[in-house]
C-alpha cells in the first residue's frame, strides 16, 4: 500500500492514548455555562493544592490587558455575563477578541481573572454554588485523571471558548513574543534508550532549545505533525506557525524507544517519555509518546504526539 499521512497515522496501533480527555470534554460541553464555569473553578482550586501554576510572563499579557481592565471596571452582573458569553461562544466583541488570542494569552487571561475572582475584584462563583449531578460527575472524572491529563482537559476547555466567526483558528492570531533559541553552547542533549536515529535526537534537542527553524528543516516538505487529540498539521509553514505558538519553553524528556525495520524505505520509530510545560514546570510531567515515520531521506514524514493513558504505557514499545 502506498504510504500517505492517513496511513502513517496508524503506526504503532497498540499505543493507548488518554481517552479520558476527549470523553470528559464531550460531557463538559453538554453542561450549561454556570455549571461549566463553577466546575472549572472547583477543578482549578482543587488542583492548585497539589500542582503550582506559574504566572504568565508580563510581555504576553500586555496584549490582553485592555480587555482584562475593561472587565475589571464592570458591575459584578456584567462580569458574570462576560464569562458566560465566553463559555457559550456568544457573538460579542470580547468573545471575538478572545478567539484571536494565542493559546498562552487565553490561558493567561483566565489566570488573571481567576486571581481577581479570588481577591473579590471580579464576580466570584456564588458561595455554596451546587453543581448539577451531571457536572459533579464531570468533576469526579477530572479528579480521577492524572495531573498531566487534568491540565490537558483544563487547557482544552479554555481553548474552545470565545467566538470565531468562521472556522476555529480562522482569525489573524495575536501572537506571543518570540523567544530567542538557546545558544549552541548551552543546549542540552538527550539520551534515548534503544534509539540511535539522528533525526529523532535533532528534533528533541532543537525543540528543547526553542529552535523551531532548525526543527522544521527536519521535516519532509509534505510532512505532518499531529498534536494530542487533533488532526495532523500539514506542511512546514503550518507546523512552524504551530510550534511558535505552542512549543515555547516546553521541556521534552524522552526516555526510551524502538525503531522498526523500514517499509518501502519509511522507518517507524516510537519514543516515550515525559514533557513539561512552562505553566507547571516540574510539578507536572505528562506521559507522552512520539510516533515518528521517517522518509527514505531520514526526514520526518509524520510525527504524532500522544498523551498516554497511564504511566504503564511508557513501557509499551511493542512493534506495530
Ligand atoms: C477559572 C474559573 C472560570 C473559568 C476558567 C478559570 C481559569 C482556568 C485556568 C486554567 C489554566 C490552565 C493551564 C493549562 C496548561 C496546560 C498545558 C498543557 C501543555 C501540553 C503540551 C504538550 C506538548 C506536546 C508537543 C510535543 C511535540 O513534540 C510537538 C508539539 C506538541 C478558574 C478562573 C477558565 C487559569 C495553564 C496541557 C503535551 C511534545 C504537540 C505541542
Amino acid at each position: 500500500m502506498a504510504i500517505s499521512i492517513e496511513s502513517a497515522r496508524s503506526i504503532f496501533p497498540g499505543t493507548l492514548a488518554a481517552s479520558i480527555v476527549p470523553a470528559t470534554i464531550e460531557s463538559f460541553n453538554q453542561l450549561n455555562a454556570e455549571d461549566q464555569l463553577a466546575l472549572i473553578w472547583f477543578a482549578h482550586t482543587e488542583m492548585g493544592k497539589t500542582i503550582t501554576v506559574a504566572a504568565p510572563g508580563a510581555a504576553s499579557m500586555v496584549l490582553a490587558q485592555g480587555i482584562l481592565d475593561q472587565i475589571k471596571q464592570m458591575s459584578a452582573i456584567s462580569q458574570t455575563q462576560v464569562m458566560c458569553d465566553l463559555t457559550n461562544r456568544a457573538d460579542t466583541p470580547i468573545c471575538r477578541s478572545y478567539a484571536s488570542f494565542s493559546m498562552n494569552i487565553k490561558l493567561g487571561f483566565w489566570y488573571q481573572l481567576g486571581e481577581w475572582m479570588a481577591q473579590g475584584l471580579v464576580a466570584p462563583i456564588p458561595e455554596g454554588y451546587k453543581l448539577s449531578t451531571k457536572a459533579a460527575n464531570v468533576l469526579q472524572a477530572i479528579r480521577e485523571a492524572d495531573s498531566g491529563q487534568q491540565i490537558t482537559i483544563l487547557r482544552n476547555m479554555v481553548l474552545d471558548m470565545g467566538f470565531d466567526p468562521n472556522a476555529p483558528g480562522s482569525y489573524e492570531k495575536i501572537e506571543d513574543p518570540v523567544v530567542v533559541p538557546t545558544d549552541m553552547a548551552s543546549r542540552s542533549k538527550v539520551k534515548i534508550e534503544g534509539i540511535e536515529n539522528p533525526t529523532v535526537f535533532d528534533y528533541i534537542n532543537n525543540m528543547n532549545a526553542n529552535d523551531f527553524e532548525a526543527a522544521i528543516e527536519l521535516f519532509d516538505p509534505e510532512g505532518a505533525l499531529q498534536p494530542p487529540f487533533q488532526k495532523p498539521i500539514l506542511g512546514r509553514t503550518a507546523i512552524l506557525a504551530y510550534m511558535r505558538e505552542e512549543c515555547q519553553g516546553l521541556k521534552m524528556m524522552p526516555e526510551q524507544g524502538i525503531a522498526e525495520a523500514p517499509d518501502q524505505g519509511y522507518t517507524p520509530v516510537k519514543v516515550t517519555g515525559k514533557v513539561q510545560t512552562p505553566w507547571f514546570g516540574a510539578s507536572v510531567g505528562m506521559n507522552i509518546a512520539w510516533r515518528f515515520l521517517l522518509d527514505p531521506q531520514g526526514k520526518i514524514f509524520f510525527v504524532a504526539v500522544d498523551l498516554l493513558a497511564s504511566p504503564k504505557e511508557l513501557m509499551n514499545l511493542v512493534r506495530g
